[in-house]
């Protein structure tokens, strides 16, 4: 699957122009999960589907699910941009980060420089990167792009080589442990405590994806997660705010 997501990726890469630069107040999202009031910082996701969930919710309201997930006491906000397979919009960015004061993450496939102008152009504060999207040295060139334009990122690895490669070539600030399995789609906090113990004590940690109960955010607090990031659970409530409070 993520092999034919990062080819459609390629392709809209060809066509990709730079939008209008939008300025916002950068807010940092290493130290929003740092300092938050819930057992653990919490990126909440907009998303309105997945491929492998398909439809999460027919319609959506980013800026109106935005200050819920403020209200609750989120950290900060993940807003897919993919359009095709999530049906995302970079729009979103600009909305959310004008209705709330949280930082606000890029949830997309980020593959060239490009992108990365593009992650400062529509007002985010961070984008995700993925180990297993592209070489360990290609990520890193990305990831000093990012910071030098102000952005920080959370890169994400599935396995314990992925890790191994990326801490050959260097430390992320922020690394998360995707729990799913994207071959079988399958999503397992088991992931988070595996490879958890290969996480550098100086990296913030976040478990993603898969979690849904109060044991699987106990599970990977053991296990040495600094935060999580939650998705489907929230996007299927109706009542996000008390979802996040339970
Ligand atoms: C959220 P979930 O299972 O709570 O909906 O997962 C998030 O981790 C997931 O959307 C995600 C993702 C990604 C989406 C993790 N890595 C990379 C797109 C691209």
């Amino acid at each position: 699957m993520l092999e034919k997501i990062l080819a459609t990726k390629r392709e809209e890469i060809s066509q990709l122009q730079l939008p209008e630069k939008q300025y916002f107040p950068k807010k940092s999202l290493k130290a929003s999960l740092q300092k938050t009031s819930l057992p653990l910082g919490l990126i909440a996701e907009i998303k309105q589907a997945s491929p492998s969930k398909g439809v999460l919710c027919e319609t959506i309201s980013p800026t109106a699910i935005a200050r819920v997930y403020e209200e609750g006491g989120a950290s900060a906000i993940s807003v897919l941009t993919d359009r095709t397979y999530f049906q995302g919009d970079t729009a979103y960015v600009a909305e959310v980060k004008k209705t709330v004061s949280l930082p606000v993450l890029r949830k997309d496939f980020i593959l060239s420089p490009l992108q990365v102008e593009e992650t400062a152009c529509i007002g985010a504060d961070a984008m995700l990167l993925i180990a297993g999207a592209m070489e360990a040295k290609q990520l890193h060139e990305l990831y000093e792009l990012a910071y030098s334009k102000g952005l920080e990122c959370l890169v994400e690895v599935h396995s314990e080589e992925e890790l191994e490669s990326l801490l050959a070539v260097f430390t992320p600030e922020v690394i998360g442990i995707n729990n799913r399995n994207l071959k079988t789609f399958q999503t397992s906090v088991s992931q988070t405590e595996q490879i958890a113990k290969m996480v550098p004590k100086e990296a913030l940690l976040v478990s993603e994806s898969g979690i849904h109960t109060p044991d699987d955010i106990a599970r990977v607090k053991k296990a040495g997660a600094n935060a999580v990031l939650i998705g489907e659970q929230l996007m299927r409530k109706d009542d996000k705010r008390q979802a996040i409070i339970d």
